[in-house]
């Protein structure tokens, strides 16, 4: 009793250092809002438009305007009515008078004429071609574009690949192909029965899309922790070795990254058995003091972890897969100390923590 007591008062005495917002403006962050599900997406014939810029923004190295056109969509996407005119898009928050002039092109004609300007020129889509090799992001595909490569087999011959883009080159059209929720859950079963032959008493989460709810997964996110607090320490490397020496584990691409306590593998899987496709596998283990802020993190999305981030920003604090502090003084962007942290037991202890109403996480697909 008095223990717990004592963990009340301090837990109050850090929530004081919480900066208050006003509602109005805590109510305009994504991760306020549930993301709505799609069958209540009526506004896809504009939303799929605004997507073809963002991807290709993306490819072009051009973040901030990738990451305005994402949080528009964001914020289409769940406004629950069909829109039917520039006035109504511009009522909604995240929509400007630009995008709004857009929103109405749409409506017009069907199409958006800056997606022919931007997309479908031969530099957008090889560019789109180049960023599908795995290791290769923006500035790669620029540079190779730029060296006068056009196709796959240019950048096989005529390019310097690191190991990763090799790896990306060779199974580029089975890293390029969705992996069906039932796949992951195989994929899944199997690490969990390998870690399990190892250590006992796991907890083994697919987060990512998975987690959200989606139909089909980029890739296969596990983490793995150990409710005693030591347990996981034992299991990373004979992990691998075992997922290797079983043939499951085909290619590694980052075999070991330390990021602080927490251990990741980025890699390729193939689950035995004939006509399965290679696929991207990241392996995270964490320490269990870092279980429920490392969920939050790898269960996404990016665009939510972005929002959740800037909010807590706002309040004083500061939020990462390792934990989230408060007290945090910055100037600018820099942090000028490391803050006080919070307990963080669970995920729903981290959305109370920042004054939200908790979301499952087929609510945070924004
Ligand atoms: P991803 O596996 O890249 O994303 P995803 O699982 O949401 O989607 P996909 O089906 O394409 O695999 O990353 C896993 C989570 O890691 C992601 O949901 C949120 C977090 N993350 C970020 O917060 N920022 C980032 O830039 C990336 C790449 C991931
Ligand atoms: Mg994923």
């Amino acid at each position: 009793m008095e223990k717990s007591e004592t963990v009340a008062n301090e837990d109050d005495t850090l929530q004081a250092l919480v900066k208050p917002i006003p509602k109005s403006l805590q109510d305009k962050f994504a991760c306020a809002r549930p993301s709505s599900s799609r069958a209540k997406d009526v506004n896809a014939h504009i939303t799929v438009e605004l997507d073809k810029l963002a991807t290709t923004y993306k490819s072009k190295n051009d973040t901030w305007r990738a990451h305005g056109y994402q949080k528009a969509i964001s914020a289409i996407r769940n406004y629950p009515k069909e829109i039917t005119s520039r006035e109504e898009a511009l009522k909604i928050p995240g929509v400007g008078e630009r995008l709004a002039d857009k929103v109405a092109e749409i409506l017009e004609s069907g199409r958006l004429q800056k997606v022919a300007e931007v997309c479908e020129g031969e530099e957008a889509e090889t560019l789109k071609l180049f960023m599908g090799v795995w290791g290769a992001g923006p500035s790669t595909a620029q540079a190779w574009y730029t060296q006068g490569l056009r196709t796959l087999e240019d950048v096989c011959t005529r390019a310097t690949l690191t190991r990763h883009q090799q790896v990306g080159i060779r199974l580029y059209e089975d890293l390029n192909t969705r992996i069906p929720r039932e796949e992951v859950a195989e994929i899944e079963a199997y690490v969990r029965k390998a870690a399990g032959e190892l250590v006992h008493g796991l907890v083994v989460e697919v987060c990512g899309s998975y987690r959200r709810g989606k139909p089909t997964c980029g890739d296969v996110d596990i983490l793995i922790t150990h409710p005693d607090g030591c347990s996981h320490e034992k299991l990373f490397r004979p992990l691998l070795t075992h997922l290797k020496q079983s043939g499951f584990l085909t290619d590694d691409l980052v075999y070991q990254e330390q990021n602080g306590n927490q251990q990741k593998y980025l890699g390729v899987c193939r689950l035995p058995g004939k006509e399965r496709k290679h696929r991207r596998l990241d392996i995270i283990v964490v320490p269990y003091a870092e279980f429920a802020p490392a969920i939050m993190y790898f269960t996404g999305s990016a665009h939510f972890n972005r929002s959740m981030r800037l909010l807590a920003t706002k309040k004083g604090m500061s939020l990462s897969e390792h934990g989230l502090r408060v007290g945090i003084v910055r100037q600018g962007r820099e942090k000028l100390n490391e803050g006080q942290l919070l307990d963080t037991p669970s995920e729903e202890s981290i959305f109370t923590h920042l004054g939200l109403q908790y979301r499952p996480p087929q609510e945070r697909d924004h």
